[in-house]
This record gives C-alpha cells, sequence and structure tokens, in this order.
C-alpha cells in the first residue's frame, strides 16, 4: 500500500493578511499529479484542513477540488480533524464520502475509528484519531474511572481502544504535539501552547506507520516510521528557505517499507529580500521579485517616511518591512504582525501593532492573564528604553 501523508492544509489561511488559497489551490493540483506519477493507493491528511473552524467558501472550494480529484483518479483519501477544525463539520457528509472511499474522522467518540484495506501483502488496518484533549477524552471515561489531566494521559486513553493485530499492518493517523519535535522558532504553529499539549511519543509504540499533522516541518519523531509530513506551504516568514513536500509511505510486507518524500513548489514563492533602498528600488530587482511574497529588510539606519507604501507599488505582495537594525515598522492595524528575530520577521498572531512597551504588556497579559502593574511597566520602559535607544 503506497501512502501519501499529507496535513496541515490550512486552508483559507491568511499570512499578513495575504489570502493563500490560490497558492494553496495550486499546491494541491500538483499534490494531485505527483501522487499520480508515484502510484499513490491513498493520501492522508493529518489534521488542520482548514485554518478556521469556520472555513470560507473559497477554501471549502480548495478540498472540494482536491477529493474531487483524486476521486477521478482512483485514490482513497483518510481524513481527520486538527485543532484548527471543527470536527462535526469536518464530518459533513461523511457516510457519503465513505462510499467514494473517502473516509472521514472529524470527532473522537470514544472508540478509535478503524478502516480495514486489503493489498496483495494482506490487510492492512488505517486508525483514526483526530485531535483530542484531555477534556475531549474525559467525556467517554466512566466515573469513578482515573480522568486524564496531561494530553499524554489523553491520548494514552483513546489509544487503549486500539486493539491491533500484530500480524497485520497498523497505521495511525493522529494531530498531536508528541515529545522530541522540532518547532520552528516563530513558525506558523500555535507554539504558545504546544509546550502544555505535550505527548510522550513512546506511546505511539507498535504501529507500522504514524501519520502526524500539528507540526509544519516534515521530520520524524522517535523512530523512522512516526513522521510528521508538514505543511504544503510555508505559512511564515520564520519558515522561509526550509522545504515543503509530501511524505511517500511504502508498506509492503509487515516491517518492510520505504519512506520518501515528495517536493512540492509554491505557485507563489516566499523569500526574504534584503538591500538598501536604493538597491530595491532597482529595477532588474523589481522585476525578478515583484511576484513573490517578501519579506523584506531594509539595510537602512534612518527611517523612510511611508516606505511600505512606496515599496508595495514595485512589490505587490510585500509580507513585512522591518529596518535590518532592529527598528520594526508595519502598517496598520492587522491582526497580524511581524517582530525580527535572529534576523527573520517572525509573524504574530491576533495583536494590534504597537510600540514596544505596549506589544510586551500584550505579550505579558497574553501569558499571565493579567494587565502589568504600573511598577511592572515604568521597568519595562526602562529595559526597552535601553535596548532600543541605542539605535535611535
Ligand atoms: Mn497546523
Amino acid at each position: 500500500m503506497r501512502f501519501a501523508h499529507l496535513g496541515d492544509l490550512h486552508l483559507g489561511k491568511k499570512v499578513n493578511s495575504y489570502s493563500m488559497v490560490e497558492n494553496q489551490r495550486m499546491v494541491l493540483r500538483q499534490v494531485v499529479e505527483k501522487a499520480v506519477k508515484k502510484e499513490v493507493d491513498a493520501v492522508i491528511l493529518a489534521g488542520d484542513i482548514y485554518d478556521s473552524p469556520v472555513p470560507e467558501a473559497d477554501a471549502m472550494d480548495v478540498l472540494n477540488e482536491f477529493l474531487s480529484a483524486l476521486k477521478k483518479e482512483d485514490i482513497d483519501v483518510f481524513m481527520i480533524a486538527g485543532n484548527h477544525d471543527r470536527g462535526d463539520l469536518i464530518n459533513y457528509g461523511a457516510s457519503l464520502f465513505e462510499e467514494m472511499n473517502i473516509h472521514v474522522c472529524g470527532t473522537w467518540n470514544g472508540k478509535m475509528e478503524c478502516i480495514d484495506m486489503l493489498d496483495r501483502f494482506g490487510p492492512l488496518h488505517v486508525w483514526c484519531l483526530p485531535y483530542v484533549t484531555p477534556a475531549i477524552v474525559n467525556r467517554f471515561i466512566p466515573e469513578g474511572e482515573k480522568k486524564a489531566e496531561t494530553f499524554t494521559d489523553a491520548v494514552l486513553y483513546a489509544l487503549s481502544k486500539v486493539h491491533m493485530d500484530m500480524g497485520d499492518r497498523n497505521v495511525l493517523i493522529a494531530h498531536q504535539y508528541f515529545s522530541g519535535a522540532v518547532v520552528t522558532a516563530g513558525g506558523s504553529e500555535d507554539y504558545l501552547s504546544l509546550g502544555s499539549e505535550i505527548v510522550d511519543v513512546t506511546v505511539l509504540a507498535g504501529f507500522d506507520y504514524v501519520a502526524l499533522g500539528h507540526v509544519h516541518t516534515a521530520q520524524a519523531v522517535g523512530a523512522d516510521t512516526i513522521r510528521y509530513c508538514g505543511a504544503p506551504l510555508i505559512y511564515s516568514t520564520a519558515e522561509i528557505g526550509s522545504d515543503r513536500s509530501f511524505t511517500l509511505v511504502n508498506l509492503e510486507d509487515k516491517g518492510t517499507y520505504r519512506i520518501s518524500t515528495v517536493e512540492l513548489l509554491p505557485e507563489r514563492e516566499m523569500i526574504n529580500l534584503s538591500g538598501t533602498f536604493r538597491e530595491l528600488m532597482h529595477p532588474k530587482v523589481i522585476e525578478e521579485n515583484k511576484d513573490k511574497y517578501v519579506n523584506i529588510i531594509l539595510k537602512e539606519v534612518k527611517e523612510i517616511p511611508e516606505v511600505i507604501h512606496v515599496l508595495k507599488e514595485k512589490y505587490p505582495y510585500v509580507m513585512g518591512v522591518a529596518y535590518s537594525d532592529g527598528r520594526i515598522r508595519l502598517e496598520g492595524s492587522t491582526e497580524v504582525h511581524t517582530e525580527l528575530r535572529d534576523g527573520v520577521l517572525t509573524e504574530i498572531r491576533e495583536l494590534k501593532l504597537k510600540e514596544p512597551n505596549d506589544l510586551f504588556a500584550d505579550f505579558y497579559q497574553m501569558r499571565n492573564k493579567e494587565a502589568m502593574t504600573d511598577d511592572q511597566k515604568a521597568y519595562m520602559a526602562e529595559i526597552i528604553e535601553e535596548t532600543f535607544g541605542e539605535a535611535e
């Protein structure tokens, strides 16, 4: 059985207010093309199908087109919901889809859903575990039994419902953060919450392959056969330069497998572009980069008024502008802003653009669930002045 393992599509996602939806449509067309070429039997979608629990029509249209194209090529689909998805919405039409070999598992209902497959190497079982939290599994733990406290408890409990025939091949699809996975600093995962969601990877022992979603860069975790496929596109300026792919998994006789990655190339790539204002205004540089998402790092000491608007006339897809000396200049009050970390702009969502003092106050409130006191504000103002003051 040959699987194309994908996940974290985040259909409908906006990055710095740019909708990714057409880029997503194109990359999924590429997936179909490459899956056909690689003679894939089934596509796995390991959660975070949509970016929003209530997706826009254009995002749903992209999924519809993708599933229809796979069906036309006679490729099966296994799809679970991630933490971004509304599971019951993902479940819509599941019983109809089932008839077309599109297996959908949007919510965990106390049992482990299992789809039994057969190929020339024998039976193969695909177990589906949509995103779970302690609260979700606790609804199914009988009174008097020990409730799940941690995410490890939760996944352990869910997996206790797996009754594996160890002689057959068993595949698990899940969307959780497992210990050992590496996350890009400031990447497009919800990294602030990952630390509290950690699941001990040893709970995954026994499966022949584990197809994971949740972490956005492709990697094996704990064992060669336990893998995150990563997102199909770059969703954060912090991820610029990292490769995107789907994972090709070939399961033959029990214990025999081949795993490789199939590179995915975006229709519109995202790059860091640095230079002086003069350099960036050079017609050759503009011509080369005007159709890309550009994260501009300006090598200028003095501030240029309205620079983002001037740049946008030449580069319509500006993801952000930062001065290489560390000062931040961004436009408007979008829900997304970027911050310079280790020389790379990093996206922070749901925060309005503010001066450093206010920015820190917001961050403090977000982490501690309470506002800073006046004393704390004064103390931070001093530190910020010390840090940023010198650049002026
Ligand atoms: Mn995700």
